[in-house]
């Protein structure tokens, strides 16, 4: 399959109630292939622009101050449809709205509180990594799992 990879972070508050783990767990029991993965606290420059179609709504400056509240992991996931896979696995932005069995259907009872970001198309994917990775930073390791290489 062509390369696919998608930017996925643990929010301040995933980080906080130690979800971190829980979040790595369902990415790589799927089989998903870890290329990039940092804490950190997200600079005010980089959420602007990976929120930049958001900014003039109503809850963007709380978004911001959330985002800004603690730190983050960022993680780059690799796979085939690995950025639609993982939208159903994150569920829908409204916990209220995601089903149960998703990440946010388990641990979030609120939108403006939803543990984890995934992007939300391929060339969005594209965007986001490269906003919040350098290439060396990514790495492209022998996947001896993949369906691409059979045992
Ligand atoms: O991609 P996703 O995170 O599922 O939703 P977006 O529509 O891109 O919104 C980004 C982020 O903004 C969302 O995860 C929570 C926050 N937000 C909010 O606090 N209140 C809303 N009514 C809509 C979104
Ligand atoms: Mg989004």
């Amino acid at each position: 399959w062509p390369r696919e990879r998608t930017l996925v972070a643990v929010k301040p508050d995933g980080v906080q109630r130690r979800l971190v783990g829980d979040v790595i767990r369902r990415f790589e029991r799927r089989g998903y292939k870890l290329v990039g993965m940092k804490m950190l606290q997200a600079p005010e420059c980089v959420l602007a622009q990976h929120y930049k179609d958001l900014r003039t709504k109503p809850f963007y400056p709380a978004l911001i101050s959330y985002m800004r509240s603690g730190p983050v992991v960022a993680m780059v996931w690799e796979g085939p449809d690995v950025v639609c896979a993982s939208r159903a696995m994150i569920g829908h932005t409204d916990s209220a709205a995601a089903a149960p069995g998703t990440i946010r259907g388990d641990f979030s009872m609120h939108i403006s509180r939803n543990v984890i970001h995934a992007s939300d198309s391929v060339e969005g994917a594209q965007r986001e990594i490269q906003l919040w990775f350098q290439s060396s930073e990514l790495l492209d390791w022998p996947d001896l799992h993949s369906p691409a290489h059979p045992a």
